[in-house]
C-alpha cells in the first residue's frame, strides 16, 4: 500500500522549477569539490518528527493527519515502517535515525518491549535489504518514561540507572542488527534541577560508568558504531550536564572517552546555549570531534526547541563550510531533527518541509564550496594573522620566546600599529556567495 499515492519519486528540476514536489538546488549526483552532493550531505530522516510527533503543544491537541493509524499499537507501528520507507525513497534520502519508543510501543513491561522491538526491527530490516537504505544512528529514549524523572544515567534511583542500561543494551544489539554507523546519547533529564539536593559530581560519574559499559558491550558484541554525545544547555532540566560543544568535550576528556566518543551537534541546541551553529562546529573541529549533526534551525524569537527545517541559507552555508574543512561528516550524516509546524498539518507537509531543508543545505553546500575554491577565509585570516608568520610572532609560536625576551621586545617598540577588521566589509562580500 502507499501511504503517499499522489506523491512519486522527487527529482531535481532546477531553480526555476514551479513543481513544489521537485528540488531546486539538490541534485544528488551533480558533483561538488569532486564528491557528489548525495555524499557530502549523508541527509537522514528522523523517526520522531516524521512519523510520531502529531502536532500537540502545551496549549493545544494534536493537528495532524495521518493515514498510518492501525487498531493496535503494534499495527500503527508496523504501518509506520511502510509509510517511513516510502518517504525515504520517494525523497532519494539513504539514512534514518530513530530512538526506540519511535519505532516500537513501550507495552507493560521492558520484557514486551524488547520483543515489540525485535518484530518491528525485523520489518526495518527487510526494508532495508530491498531498498539500500541504512541506519546512520539509533539511541535510547531514557527521558520520557516517568522512570526517569531524576535522570536515567544519572537518576539518584540505581534501578533507573539499570533500567537505562538495559534499553541501552538493547540499543546496541538493534545497532548491530541493522549495521548502524553510529550510537547516539542525548542526555534529555541528565541534569539537575536543584543542587540543594544533588550530588553532581556523582551524577555524572555514573553518566560516564553507563558509557563505559557501552563501550565494553560493543566490544563484547563486536559492533562499534561511533558514539556520540549530543549537547544541549536547557529543557528539560535546568542545568544540563552536556550544555554544549566545549562542555561535553570537557566531559570527555575527564572520563577519558576521546577514543570512542564524539559529538552530535544541533543547530537549535546550538541556538539555545547562544552559540551560533557554526561556533559549535568550530568547537567540535578543534578537538576532532565533530561526529554528525541534527540539521533544524529554532525560532530566535521564542526562545524554546522549535526543531524547525532549516531554511536559513546563511546559516547552513556556515555550517557546511566547518564540514568540507572537516574533510567531510562520515560517518556521521545530515539528520532532519526537524519537525513540521502544527499548522502544516497535511501528509504532503512532510515531503514539502524536507524538501526545503535538503534544498537549503544543497544551496549551503554549493555556497560554500565556492568560499573555499576561493579561499575565501583563508585570506581574510591569513592577513589578519600576518604578525606570527615573521618576526617576533613566528618566533612566539616557534616556543623561542618567554615573559623577559618579550618585555625586552615590548620596551623598545612602543609604537603598535593594530588593523581594522573591516568586518562589514567581509559580511557583504560573503552576501556575494549567497545571493
Ligand atoms: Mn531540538
Amino acid at each position: 500500500m502507499a501511504y503517499f499515492e499522489n506523491i512519486g519519486k522527487i527529482h531535481y528540476e532546477g531553480k526555476t522549477a514551479d513543481n513544489p514536489f521537485a528540488f531546486r538546488h539538490y541534485n544528488p549526483e551533480e558533483i561538488v569539490l569532486g564528491k557528489t552532493m548525495k555524499e557530502h550531505l549523508r541527509f537522514a530522516v528522523a523517526y520522531w518528527h516524521t512519523m510520531t510527533q502529531d502536532g500537540s503543544d502545551p496549549f493545544g491537541n494534536p493537528t495532524n493527519i495521518r493515514n498510518w493509524w492501525g487498531e493496535t499499537p503494534m499495527e500503527t507501528a508496523k504501518n509506520r515502517v511502510e509509510a517511513f520507507f516510502e518517504i525515504l525513497e520517494k525523497l532519494g534520502v539513504e539514512y534514518f535515525c530513530f530512538h526506540d519508543i519511535d519505532i516500537a510501543p513501550e507495552g507493560d513491561s521492558l520484557e514486551e518491549f524488547f520483543a515489540n522491538i525485535d518484530t518491528i526491527t525485523d520489518l526495518i530490516k527487510e526494508k532495508m535489504d530491498q531498498t539500500g537504505i541504512k541506519l546512520l544512528w539509533n539511541t535510547a529514549n531514557m527521558f520520557s518514561n516517568p522512570r526517569y524523572v531524576h535522570g536515567a544515567a544519572s537518576s539518584s534511583n540505581a534501578d533507573v540507572f539499570a533500567h537505562a542500561a538495559a534499553q541501552v543494551k538493547k540499543g546496541l544489539d538493534i545497532s548491530k542488527k541493522l549495521g548502524g554507523e553510529n550510537y547516539v546519547f542525548w542526555g534529555g533529564r541528565e541534569g539537575y534541577e536543584s543542587l540543594l539536593n544533588t550530588d553532581m559530581k556523582f551524577e555524572q560519574d555514573n553518566i560516564a560508568r553507563l558509557f563505559k559499559m557501552a563501550i565494553a558491550y560493543g566490544e563484547k558484541i563486536g559492533h562499534k558504531p561511533q558514539f556520540l554525545i549530543e549537547p544541549k544547555p536547557k529543557e528539560p532540566s535546568t542545568h544540563q550536564y552536556d550544555f554544549d560543544a566545549a562542555t561535553a568535550m570537557a566531559f570527555i576528556q575527564k572520563y577519558g572517552l576521546e577514543g570512542d566518543f564524539k559529538l552530535n551537534l544541533e543547530a537549535n541546541h546550538a541556538t539555545l546555549a547562544g552559540h551560533t551553529f557554526e561556533h559549535e562546529l568550530n568547537v567540535a573541529r578543534c578537538y576532532d570531534a565533530l561526529g554528525s549533526i541534527d540539521a533544524n534551525q529554532g525560532d530566535p524569537l521564542l526562545g524554546w526547541d522549535t526543531d524547525e527545517f532549516p531554511t536559513n541559507v546563511f546559516d547552513t552555508t556556515l555550517a557546511m563550510y566547518e564540514i568540507l574543512e572537516n574533510g567531510g561528516i562520515a560517518p556521521g550524516g545530515i539528520n532532519f531533527d526537524s519537525k513540521v509546524r502544527r499548522s502544516s498539518f497535511e501528509m504532503e507537509d512532510l515531503f514539502l518541509a524536507h524538501i526545503a531543508g535538503m534544498d537549503t543545505y544543497a544551496r549551503g553546500l554549493k555556497a560554500a564550496a565556492a568560499l573555499k575554491e576561493d579561499r575565501f577565509f583563508d585570506e581574510i585570516k591569513e592577513k589578519r594573522y600576518a604578525s606570527y608568520q615573521t618576526g617576533i610572532g613566528a618566533s612566539i609560536v616557534a616556543g623561542d620566546e618567554d615573559l623577559e625576551s618579550l618585555t625586552d621586545y615590548a620596551l623598545k617598540n612602543e609604537e603598535i600599529k593594530v588593523e581594522s577588521n573591516h568586518l562589514e566589509f567581509v559580511k557583504s562580500r560573503l552576501n556575494d556567495y549567497l545571493f
